[in-house]
């Protein structure tokens, strides 16, 4: 009997926490998956693009190309409505270019100084690109919720501390990272990719 081949992805991605919520939340099929960090000879992609989803396409394609396996990469920004949709496509540069975390948050918290509960909405827009042999895939998900005043929970990264989901009254660094991964925009996107992942499964 023939045995069907694993397939094969590559995480277009060295940020460990994105690594662990992609693989989790696609766990249910049968694919192997390998990151950058297994491939440290592939050079930085440059994440010069105007929006996130240039950006994703890019780093699908360059990493496709550098290792000829099926890409997947996810880039992600947060959209202050107050702040006009910023730091967006500058999300992880959003206190300068080697922000931590903690600085991007103190930075967010500074803008969002005194303003009001109504105002302090916000989206988190996710954007997987898939590049492949003759393949190439789009396709974004969003979480909204609001920006508190102060960082709560000790789970999940970035500027999950900071951003509160009212349905369930918490903020993404509050939740279960399974509850995260099934309502977050990363878990949508996915979500919208799961015929791409039943197929090559
Ligand atoms: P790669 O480009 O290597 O994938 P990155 O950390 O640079 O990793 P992005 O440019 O997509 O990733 O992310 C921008 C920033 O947005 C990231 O540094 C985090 O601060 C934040 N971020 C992304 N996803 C998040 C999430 O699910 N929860 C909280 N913050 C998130």
């Amino acid at each position: 009997m023939l045995l069907k081949e694993r397939s094969k992805l590559i995480l277009a991605t060295r940020n460990p926490h994105k690594v662990i919520e992609i693989k989790s939340i696609l766990s249910n099929f049968n694919i192997d998956i390998v990151t950058l960090n297994d491939y440290p000879d592939v050079p930085e992609v440059v994440e010069d693009g105007a929006t996130i989803e240039e950006n994703a396409l890019k780093k699908a394609k360059e990493v496709h190309r550098a290792t000829g396996i099926t890409s997947l990469a996810d880039d992600t920004g947060l959209e202050v409505d107050h702040l006009n949709g910023q730091p967006g496509v500058f999300s992880s540069r959003f206190a300068g270019d080697s922000a931590t975390y903690a600085m991007n948050n103190a930075k967010l918290l500074t803008l969002m100084n005194n303003v009001p509960w109504e105002r302090r909405t916000a989206c988190f827009r996710c954007v997987i690109a898939i590049a492949g042999e003759g393949l190439e895939y789009l396709m974004e998900g969003r979480c909204n919720g609001y920006i508190l005043n102060e960082t709560r929970g000790d789970h999940g990264f970035g500027y999950d501390p900071l951003f509160y989901v009212p349905e369930y009254a918490q903020t993404f660094s509050q939740m279960p990272a399974s509850l995260k991964n099934q309502i977050s925009h990363r878990g949508k996107a996915l979500q919208k990719l799961k015929c791409f992942f039943e197929n090559i499964a």
